[in-house]
């Protein structure tokens, strides 16, 4: 549990939608989580789920706060238990390389059809 205001960075863009400043298809919240519909899906569910703090990408959420990781992963099932049948794809991409464009960490939740595994 925690009352203080997110870690935040001012020129980021998911800071700016956890901060209510931008508009986003917010999915679910949790106290440390938020969960919004991506701007481009690639599936009939494409959650992107966020910690309200700002971390960069997945290894360095999960080197200074474990916890709010297994937080963003909690939302993500909640999140596909609602929108889909529960089963889903969690997708971090980790640096540009890895197709990551925004660099405040967000699992893509990635559900509703049979998916096929193309990772290139
Ligand atoms: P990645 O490439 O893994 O960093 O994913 C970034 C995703 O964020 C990408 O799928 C498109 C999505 N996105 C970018 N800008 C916005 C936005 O302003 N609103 C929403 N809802 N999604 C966005």
């Amino acid at each position: 549990m925690t009352s203080t205001a997110p870690r935040t960075e001012p020129d980021c863009l998911f800071c700016r939608i956890v901060a209510g400043g931008l508009p986003a298809d917010v999915v679910a919240t949790s106290e440390r989580a938020i969960a919004f519909r991506d701007i481009n899906p690639q599936a009939p569910v494409h959650v992107l789920v966020v910690p309200r703090d700002h971390h960069g990408d997945i290894a360095q959420l999960a080197a200074a706060d474990p916890a709010l990781l297994a937080d963003v992963v909690a939302l993500a099932d909640e999140v596909a238990g609602e929108q889909a049948d529960g089963q889903f794809r969690l997708i971090f991409n980790s640096g540009p390389r890895a197709g990551q464009s925004v660099f405040h960490v967000h699992g893509h939740v990635i559900a509703g059809a049979e998916l096929g595994w193309t990772p290139a």
